[in-house]
């Protein structure tokens, strides 16, 4: 009877810790299932040495030894001396043998890169992961897990990593009630009522997770932010949380409510240049550094969408920001001030807005302010061109934002890889300093000689057992974290790491696996936006198509702004005879897409309003081209769902139905997608669908009738 109970227990216990329900992300660390290489692991690592107990050391210990004894299914021993295989980590200050070792790579990896190297030590051949600071080894602890997850081979090891970007972080919409702005994946994972008491064994695996990718800040809040956040009761919260992250080389921010002073400091005003305001600012830093004495500084949203700022006391961004900066410039705090700036007073193409306001701008903020930019020009749209900003400020850092969670890239339920989304924005060539002046280069500082240099995007994290929702959305945080280390690393080596991290090695999975993530972004591309359509989604909520929508208070929230679709063609005129907003980008960039002839067509309808009859590259007309593209958008991901069931016997179960049930929503909304646009379009273009493609099952009437008032997210 005891034994049956035993048993029972134990198969309770494995099937809880080995659910695959996707809690563990990429840190899986389960048994290297090829034997030769698991022979090979085995007899290169034979023990491990790593001295220092201080906490960011202990996390390294930690999660090397529980790394290790998954991956290589035995305990690995804490040695003092060398054996061939040992694994020696540290920094020069924590062991004297990295110091004794006097790598000289150490002088290039700065305070957070790594080296991992093979060596001799008293004959014997070793392993040394060693870095400057804590932080450091701690990223060369987890790249060096990394190599095993993903069957890399491990003998000559000759890596020295540093990261491209100081500042690599995730920005948190979580209010403080726990719900979470365009958040698909649940509640906010920061439960502040219980805070700062109960500490949610999430924070760890969260830090863990972030400092496996390099993420080394987060910021907590939403940019439409709350000023009690400010208050003594929740920086008690906050800082319970900092300490969680410290040893994981996470620092934690805050988003600042520009009203804040008066809206819990009891001041009349909120005005930069008044002296009472300068001073609650800088009580208030000083009052949050006691709190969090390694306080990373704020995010601010001002002046933009109702967010109050500067503006409402006739300042501008400048004179926001630099208030704020000389707050926190004692404690080395930043300020990362949004240029997701415009107004709906302004007749302005919203595309140019931005850049009007803050172009005048550069080299009046302070040092320790950058200046975050999206990645392009209206707002996380499926594609959009670079950001005319970016290479457009060179006195001042600019901060590039992504968004993770997929707002307008089928939120919850569509698998979308955005590396090749943000890759696209990375490597395009601003011109700014003649050819080669990439997105990536302005941001990484080698542009204009900036050292104060960041990637932020907006997370897609929740409550939910998989955190991300879709499965398939842990790849994009995944990726974000990657390429802020390193933005020269491919959308393909990225997906390659993540699958074999998070599924298998085996490699017919990993590239049917590759091959769908691969073709996401350019499916949905053209199932929701092809050729340079954008924001014409579901008024507010963002679900789904409503290209028709023309009811929003303002004009700049409706799709019919942006598609400006009539009886002679569609798309946005943004040329010298439009709303020249080409003129905001270099010559070089402006005249390519100002020519319609050399103009990209995946950028087509965002820089000119073309004729339905239009002849495109591919000799079809502009309505027949809309009508393949969005067809072309379906078929991609009836594809991918092919590819997915063929997998069935590859993936466990619970990750295999999840995945399919998700695709099969998503190739229903495609064709929604598909249907709903054509059949609106159509109302123009007064052309047939032609009649190689299905038909629309509904009418258009039908499409318009549909309301979402529950859509998650808002
Ligand atoms: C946080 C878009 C979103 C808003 C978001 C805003 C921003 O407009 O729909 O929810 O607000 O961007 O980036 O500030």
């Amino acid at each position: 009877m005891k034994k049956a109970v035993l048993l029972f227990y134990c198969l309770f216990l494995s099937f809880v810790v080995f659910a695959e329900d996707g809690y563990q992300l990429w840190l899986r660390y389960y048994l290297i299932d090829n034997k030769n290489l698991l022979e090979q692991y085995r007899a290169a690592i034979t023990g491990i040495q790593i001295n220092g107990n201080t906490p960011g050391l202990e996390a390294a210990k930690e999660e090397i030894i529980t790394g290790l004894s998954g991956l290589l299914g035995k305990k690995i021993p804490l040695q003092k001396e060398f054996t061939t295989g040992t694994l020696l980590i540290g920094t020069p200050a924590s062991s004297n043998q990295i110091k004794s070792l006097s790598l000289p790579q150490l002088q290039k990896t700065g305070d957070e890169g790594f080296s991992i190297t093979t060596l001799k030590r008293n004959g014997k051949n070793i392993i040394a992961i060693a870095a400057n600071t804590d932080a450091g080894v701690l990223y060369g602890v987890f790249h060096f897990l990394r190599l095993l997850q993903t069957h890399q081979g491990i003998q000559n090891l000759s890596i020295v990593s540093v990261p491209k970007v100081r500042n690599r972080i995730l920005n948190h919409w979580d209010n403080l009630d726990r719900t979470v702005e365009r958040g698909y994946a649940g509640f906010s994972i920061w439960d502040w009522h219980k805070l700062p008491d109960y500490i949610d064994p999430r924070y760890k695996d969260y830090a863990r997770a972030n400092a496996s990718i390099g993420i080394n800040g987060t910021v907590l809040t939403n940019v439409n932010a709350n000023a009690l956040v400010l208050t003594p009761q929740y920086l008690e919260k906050v800082a319970a949380l900092a300490s969680i992250f410290r040893p994981y080389g996470i620092k934690v921010y805050l988003t600042a409510r520009f009203s804040a002073p008066v809206e819990i400091g009891g001041l009349k005003t909120a005005d930069p240049l008044d002296h009472q305001v300068q001073q609650w600012w800088k009580d208030k830093a000083k009052e949050i550094y006691q709190y969090i004495p390694d306080f990373g500084g704020f995010l601010v949203k001002a002046n933009s969408e109702g967010q109050p700022g500067p503006q409402n006391y006739g300042r501008n961004h400048a004179e926001g920001a630099n208030m704020l900066a000389d707050a926190l410039a004692p404690y080395k705090g930043i300020v990362m001030w949004r240029a997701f700036v415009y107004s709906g007073e302004t007749p302005e193409d919203r595309f140019k807005q931005a850049y009007s306001e803050f172009k005048p701008l550069d080299g009046k903020f302070r040092p320790n302010v950058m200046v975050q930019v999206k990645n392009g020009p209206i707002d996380f749209q499926p594609r959009e061109p670079f950001h005319p900003l970016f290479g457009a400020m060179p006195q001042t850092p600019l901060m590039m934002e992504f968004q993770l969670t997929q707002e307008y890239l089928g939120q919850g339920t569509n698998l979308v890889y955005e590396a090749p989304m943000f890759k696209e924005v990375l490597d395009a060539d601003t011109y700014a300093k003649g050819k080669g002046s990439t997105v990536a280069n302005v941001i990484d500082g080698r542009l204009d000689g900036h050292t104060l240099t960041g990637m932020a995007a907006v997370s897609n994290i929740g409550t939910d057992r998989n955190w991300t929702g879709h499965l398939f959305g842990q790849a994009n945080w995944y990726a974000l974290g990657r390429l802020a280390w390193d933005h020269t690393l491919t959308s393909e080596k990225i997906a390659d790491e993540w699958v074999r991290q998070t599924f298998s090695n085996n490699t017919t999975l990993l590239n049917s696996i590759k091959s769908i993530m691969l073709s996401s972004h350019e499916a949905m591309v053209n199932y929701m936006t092809p050729l340079g359509l954008h924001h014409i989604m579901g008024y507010s909520h963002h679900y789904g198509p409503a290209p028709w929508w023309d009811k929003a208070p303002r004009a700049d929230w409706n799709p019919v702004y942006f598609h400006k679709a009539d009886s002679l063609g569609i798309g946005f005129d943004r040329t010298s005879k439009g709303s020249n907003a080409l003129a905001q980008y270099t010559p070089e960039v402006r005249k390519r897409f100002e020519d319609i002839s050399t103009c990209p067509e995946e950028y087509l309808l965002w820089f000119h309003h073309v004729s339905w009859k239009y002849k495109m590259k591919s000799g079809r007309t502009l309505w027949e081209e809309m009508c393949y593209k969005y067809n072309e958008g379906v078929k991609a991901v009836r594809a991918m769902q092919a590819q997915w069931a063929g997998m069935e016997k590859a993936i466990d179960k619970e990750r295999f139905e999840h995945v399919k049930m998700l695709l099969n929503i998503q190739e229903k909304e495609a064709v929604w997608w598909r249907d709903a646009c054509l059949l609106y379009f159509q109302t123009f273009s007064k052309m047939p669908i032609p009649a190689q493609y299905e038909q629309p099952a509904h009418t258009l009437e039908y499409y318009e009738s549909l309301k979402f008032p529950n859509a998650p997210g808002i």
